[in-house]
Order: structure tokens, then sequence, then C-alpha cells
């Protein structure tokens, strides 16, 4: 598959305020967005054809390095102007390229938000903020003191605590996917989200999404009231999955694992990290819109933890706005795990919140992610209604007064 990801990209909303300052009219400002040096993208998979294209690529608006192809065959780097990177897209459609066509567009696309998301009535409007989907594991393991009525009843007040403090959305989940942990039955996994989900959709207006690989789970806790399926498998485990979320013309986030929840852990390898994420989830939104699901209604997510180890859960994470060439909300889950124990001397889950508040600021300031998956939800709204203020501060003095112009 052809990839351009983009490894440095100046942002419109970086550049305009700084012509905005000197004074330049919108025309002029908008002239120069195009005509500027702009971006460096990252080219990987290209074919015999496409290497031979951009080989003999003429234009003094960008600068093409290709791999050693004895070495390192099938990769460049292109860097120019915005125009010049439109124009080379342009002519590699002319040129019978589509796919490089498709990959360079997606590219200098990718600053640009998605369109909203509704769900269960409320509008998510990607790019103004970073939006929170509360945790609650319906599962004996995360409320350990027994009796399925009583896991249920603190499961139903968890969750409209969460809503209560300011999740935008409440994921229920009842199938433990930590690693190592095996798969459990249905019937099990029914009865332990779908009253709680019920009895949640009854008393709250908050939008729910079902945490399940499973189409039979996905069904049932969409008629229940759930506006969204969490699939952790990416359609990767029910076959059936994606024409459940089709029928009900329902949302889905598309999560990327490597193995299973049982095994992935056990040696997780990889040759590019976010190329062969990127490459999963491109194909799982194929198969997903395949079987009828909206193109605007999927998410996608890196599966942190997932079949990663630390340095892979990093790199991810640094790189994170790289998914963005996927033309879909990125949602991240970093909340409490390994990865965030290991980095602070083996703290164990319940010591991680600062850890977690660290690594959310870091994804919302470095605008990767449009939503995060939380179990604290009051302290990361703090952190998040900080990061993202710093990321999105404009107040520079009366000479960077956005309304002057
Ligand atoms: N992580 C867990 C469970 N479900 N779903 C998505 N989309 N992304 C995640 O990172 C994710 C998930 C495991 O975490 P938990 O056991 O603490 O809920």
């Amino acid at each position: 598959m052809i990839l351009a990801r983009p490894i440095c990209f100046d942002r419109d909303d970086d550049l305009e305020p700084v012509w905005e300052r000197l004074g330049l009219v919108p025309a002029a400002r908008q002239l120069l967005l195009e005509s500027v040096g702009r971006g460096h993208l990252l080219l990987t998979g290209l074919g015999a054809s496409e290497s031979r294209f951009l080989r003999e690529v003429a234009d003094a608006r960008v600068t093409v390095i290709l791999s050693d192809p004895a070495r390192r065959p099938g990769g460049g780097t292109v860097s120019g102007t915005r125009a010049g990177l439109d124009g080379l897209a342009r002519n590699a459609a002319a040129a019978g390229l589509a796919e490089l066509a498709r990959a360079l567009d997606a590219a200098t696309a990718a600053h640009a938000p998605p369109d909203p998301t509704i769900l269960g009535g409320r509008t998510f409007r990607w790019g103004e903020r970073t939006f929170v989907m509360g945790v609650v594991n319906v599962t004996p393991d995360s409320f350990s003191d027994g009796g399925r009525h009583l896991e249920r009843d603190i499961a139903v007040r968890h969750a409209l605590s969460l809503a209560e403090a300011g999740a935008d959305l409440v994921d229920i989940g009842g199938e433990s996917t930590r690693p190592g942990a095996g798969e459990i039955p249905v019937q099990v996994e029914l009865e332990r989200v779908l009253p709680v989900i019920e009895a949640v959709h009854a008393a709250s207006d908050v939008p729910l999404s079902i945490d399940t690989r499973k189409a039979e789970v996905a069904r049932a806790a969409l008629r229940a009231g759930a506006a969204l399926v969490n699939d952790v498998s990416g359609l990767g485990h029910d076959p059936a999955l994606a024409g459940v979320v089709a029928g009900a013309g329902a949302a889905l986030a598309l999560m990327h694992i490597q193995g299973t929840p049982e095994t992935m852990q056990v040696d997780p390898r990889y040759d590019d990290v976010v190329a062969e994420v990127i490459a999963f989830l491109a194909d799982r939104i194929a198969r997903a819109v395949a079987a009828g699901v909206a193109r605007d209604r999927i998410w996608v997510d890196p599966g942190i933890g997932f079949g990663k180890t630390v340095g892979h859960n990093l790199f991810l994470l640094r790189h994170l706005a790289q998914l963005r060439i996927l033309g879909a909300p990125v949602l991240v889950g970093t909340s409490r795990k390994r990865f965030l124990g290991a980095l602070t001397g083996g703290k164990p889950p319940d010591e991680r919140l600062p850890g977690t508040l660290a690594s959310v600021a870091a994804v919302a300031a470095l605008h990767g992610a449009d939503v995060v998956r939380v179990h604290d939800v009051a302290d990361v709204k703090d952190a998040l209604a900080v990061a993202d203020a710093i990321a999105r501060a404009r107040e520079g003095g009366d000479l960077w007064d956005p309304d002057r112009s």
C-alpha cells in the first residue's frame, strides 16, 4: 500500500496568524499558504512506476528524494509548497498513478478536521477540543466485591458519575481485553452489559458506546441505546460485526491490534509500526465501508498496548497525527496502561493517574487525538482544559488580534 505520511507539515492556523500579524490582507495570506514551503512527506510502498514518475519530476516547488533501491526499495520523501504538492498529486493522477495521487491528497488534507460525528443527538465538532470517552468495565475483575446485581448497580452509578463529570460519551464493556485475557461466552457478555446500557440510557442522555468484538453483543447493545460500537479487534474477530453497525446506522471505532489479547504481548514486532498500523486501519475502514458503514461514522484508534512494546506505544503517540491521513477522527486509549507504569518505575494501575494526565495532555497538545478513552474523567477534563487551551492560544497582544485585519 502506498502511504504518504506528513513528517512535518506547517499548519494553516500556525502560519496565517503570523502573516496577519504582519498586516497582510486575506488574499495575500491565501497566496502565501499555497506558495511558501510547507511540508515534508515520507512515501512508502512505491512501485517501479511511481518511483520512475517521482525520479522525473521537474518542478521547482517540490524536492524529491528517493530511497536506495538496492537497500530500501519503494521509499522516498517529497518536500514542497502546498501548490507544488497539489500539482504533484494531479500529475500523478494524469499519469495513471491513482494510488500515489490519493496518498498525496490524503497527506495534504490531513490537517483539516474530519466531518463532525453526530452521536445520540450530540454533535462532535472535531478540531475544536479533545473529547473524552469515559470507561466503564463491567467485568468481575474490575469490581471485585462479587454479586452480579451489585456489580451492575456499581457500573450504572459509575457511568452516570462519569457523565456528570463531563464525559462526552461513555464506553461500556463486558469482556476484559487486557493482555492474556481469554474470550468469554456471548451470553455472559450480554448479561453484563445490557442491563447497564439500558439503565444508563434511561437515566442520562450521554451517548453510549459498546466495547465489544462480537456482532451479537453489538446488535443488542445498539437496540438498547448504544450509538457507537468500539471494536478492539478492528473487525478481525467477528465477520458479521460491520453489517450489524451498518444496519443500525451506528458509528464504529476500529482499533489496531497485533494478534489477540491472549498472545499479543508475547513478542510484538514491526518493521515500521506507524505504517503498519495505518495500513491495517485503512484496510479495516475499506471492509467496514464495503459492509455498508457510513465512511463519516468511522473512527480509528492505534490500539495502545495491544501488541506493542513500550517503545512502539511511545513512537505511535509521538507520531499520532500521521493517522490523520486516514481522514477519520482519532481515538486513543492510554489510561492507566502498562507502558505508563513502566515509565514511572513500575507503578501499579491505581498510581498511574499522573502518567495518564501527561499522556493525554501530550496527545492533545500535539493535535494527535480527537477523543481520549479514560477512566478518570474529571481529572482528565481539567488536564485537557489546560492542554487544549495552550494548543489553541491566540491572544498575543493587539497586533495578533484576529479581528483587526
Ligand atoms: N483499551 C482497552 C479496552 N478498550 N478500546 C479502544 N478503542 N482503545 C483502547 O485503547 C482500549 C479499548 C483496555 O483498557 P481497559 O482494560 O483499561 O479498559
